[in-house]
């Protein structure tokens, strides 16, 4: 059994515990690290450090990302699995640049797309761009800057749970090689897996808990889905993002977000 890091980057762009930001310190407090246990050992913490005064969003988010870089590239060395926690779908070039890009896919639950880009954003918000900018659609320099040198490809990439995506996102979508499946649409996930199994030799998983809870994919079927993708594909690494304890008045929420973290507990070995 391979042991978990658990890597805590509690920022939402350059702000500390504020908002989503809030969110991987309110799980770590209700035990993730002991939910990821390995032979009754609670996984390895690693906490990421505030960016000194940054210039601007992009540089905190610069700064944060190197630090995941490493930190992921460390627990691979050691022969641990990093599962990171974070406010921000940005993240995942961090994770990513760890990465043997060529080589793996990417599962992405999300209830949002993340696929605008500057040009077709409505609201300018640089998360609803995170996984355009993985893809080498926009913020090539935040990609540069994270050395995430090698694009993963478009057809390696599922993208599964939506249920709000903006009209020119949905465009963008449809004219690029990423699969993907709405919420209530996901009767084909197996066969998808399976067919990315072909392609890739493991996966990179973004957890965007917005997927699950109130409105989205019931909490049961959204871990029965990491089950399903953890049973087809090996994960390499985990973000598991987006969690607000601001806005999760009755712990709802932070249950969905626990109870996925503890499906992790499964992946195989
Ligand atoms: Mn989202």
């Amino acid at each position: 059994m391979r042991p978990f890091t658990l890597i805590v980057a509690p920022f939402h762009l350059g702000l500390e515990n504020v908002g989503v930001g809030a969110g991987p310190t309110r799980l770590l407090e209700a035990g993730a690290d002991q939910i990821l246990s390995t032979r009754g050992m609670p996984a390895q913490v690693v906490h990421m450090r505030a960016i000194g005064n940054p210039v601007t969003d992009l540089d905190a988010v610069t700064d944060l990302n190197r630090q995941i870089r490493h930190a992921v590239m460390q627990a691979r060395d050691e022969d641990s699995i990093p599962v990171t926690l974070a406010g921000n779908c940005i993240t995942c070039l961090g994770t990513l640049s760890a990465l043997d890009t060529a080589r793996i896919g990417i599962v992405w639950l999300d209830a949002h797309g993340d696929f605008n880009t500057p040009e077709s954003s409505v609201t300018g918000y640089l998360d609803g761009m995170a996984l355009a900018a993985a893809l080498g659609h926009c913020h090539d320099e935040l990609r540069e800057r994270t050395a995430l040198d090698t694009v993963p490809a478009e057809l390696n990439t599922l993208l599964l749970g939506v249920r709000d995506l903006d009209a020119l996102e949905e465009e963008r979508l449809a004219q690029s090689l990423v699969t993907v499946r709405p919420h209530d649409r996901l009767g084909d996930t197996q066969e998808l897996l399976d067919a990315l199994r072909e392609r890739v030799d493991a996966v990179y998983l973004h957890v965007d808990v917005d997927f699950t809870g109130p409105g989205g994919l019931p909490r049961e079927m959204a871990c029965g889905l990491v089950d399903h993708i953890q049973q087809t594909l090996p994960v390499v690494a985990v973000n598991v993002t987006n969690y607000n304890p601001e806005v999760d008045g009755g712990g709802v929420m932070l249950g969905c977000a626990a109870g996925l973290l503890g499906r992790v507990r499964e992946l195989p070995r």
